[in-house]
């Protein structure tokens, strides 16, 4: 096989970036994006800051009040999941044809294999072109890994952040990661991290010097041979096209309710999102499903198939409002949350969307 080259993109700060673009009088302050839980008006915790907010330790994960306390002049933005995810589709689509296979892996991060279309001695012209589209596309920048494998790729991308990039050739991956904390090797989490340290394990290195007999009994034969393998930096795991089989937007209700006339104008709302992003992706659908995420928080949902594949926005909120009603008719109780989704997606050719790596 030809040598592969694989480049690993990942947006910086990502969902607070977007909020930078867009209101440029955040310029020059911490910002922080909340998650707002189910109420409005109350946040619940950090999704991500900029580089200034994470100076004064503002992290993911933490409570927004902690994170106020710590950036008392800093600005709060509550998050907007859905348009972030109108701009990663975006950027995707700035960037599929700048490489052979993209292979999106999170909201804001992808593999692009470009084996075949620069060699490691001029990737630093490929990383310019791909910074450049998603700036000319988006006004936002990114990181840039570039490895012989994903594994590598994803580790370098992280290496030089934000706005950086960092080449790691065949010849560079051991001193690259034999130093590294085993802990930021990919698949290892506290509890593995744990169990290698009994074996006097700490960093990449010491794992790569290991025999896969010596810790099948503790980690399984196979997860043993794969850890190994990739602490010696040898992963061949494809950059493979990853399809979602099913598109669908989610919403809360101001007010946990049943009315009817409520409950149809926000699925008329979300319809609109729903077909916006089937036309981003040149896609029809076939099955209608209408999530009920009700006050005590159980879920329900209804589906509906239609005889012919479709990209009509009138056949899905006809499709939708008939299970409302059905389901209205027959369930008693508020409803919290509401959500509408589309599957059977197919490209027009005819290629049906399947639930897995294609
Ligand atoms: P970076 O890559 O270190 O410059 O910063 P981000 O913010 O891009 O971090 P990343 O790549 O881990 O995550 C991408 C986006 O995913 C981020 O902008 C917000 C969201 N996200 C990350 N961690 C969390 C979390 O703990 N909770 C929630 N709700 N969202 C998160
Ligand atoms: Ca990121
Ligand atoms: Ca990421």
């Amino acid at each position: 096989m030809d040598e592969r080259i694989i480049f690993h993109l990942d947006m910086d700060y990502f969902y607070a970036q977007i909020e930078e673009r867009d209101d440029t009088t955040l310029c020059g302050k911490p910002v922080t994006v909340c998650m707002v839980s189910e109420r409005i008006g109350s946040e619940g915790a950090v999704a991500t800051s900029n580089y200034l907010a994470r100076q004064v330790g503002i992290k993911s994960g933490m409570s927004c009040e902690q994170a106020r306390n710590l950036a008392p002049d800093g600005a709060f933005i509550p998050v907007r999941k859905d348009y972030y995810e109108s701009v990663s589709d975006s950027i995707m689509e700035a960037i599929s044809g700048s490489c052979k296979t993209l292979e999106q892996v999170s909201i804001d991060e992808a593999y692009l294999d470009m084996s075949g279309l620069c060699s490691f001695a001029d990737a630093s012209y490929k990383i310019k072109e791909l910074k450049d589209a998603i700036l000319e596309s988006q006004s936002l920048t990114c990181s840039v890994g570039v490895g012989p494998n994903k594994i590598i790729a994803k580790m370098a991308s992280s290496k030089n952040k934000p706005d950086g990039s960092t080449i790691i050739t065949p010849e560079q991956v051991t001193s690259f990661i034999s130093p590294m904390p085993i802990a930021t090797l990919h698949g290892i989490g506290a509890k593995t991290e744990k169990a290698l340290a009994a074996f006097g394990i700490e960093t990449i290195g010491d794992l790569a010097a290991k025999e896969q007999s010596e810790l099948s009994d503790t980690l399984g034969p196979q997860r043993a041979r794969k850890l190994i393998d990739h602490a010696r930096g040898k992963d061949d795991d494809p950059v493979a096209k990853r399809v979602k089989e099913q598109i669908g937007r989610l919403a809360s209700l101001t007010e946990d309710t049943r009315d009817r006339e409520i409950l149809k104008a926000k699925l008329i709302e979300l319809s609109s999102l729903v077909i916006e992003k089937l036309a981003r992706d040149g896609r029809t659908y076939r099955t209608v499903t209408v999530n009920f995420v009700m006050q005590g928080l159980d879920m329900k949902s209804r589906s509906k198939t239609l005889p012919h594949a479709t990209r009509s926005k009138k056949d899905l909120v006809r499709s939708a409002d008939d299970i409302l009603d059905s389901y209205l008719d027959e369930k008693s109780g508020l409803i919290r949350r509401i959500g509408v989704s589309v599957s059977q997606l197919e490209k027009p050719d005819g290629q049906m969307m399947l639930d897995k790596w294609s």
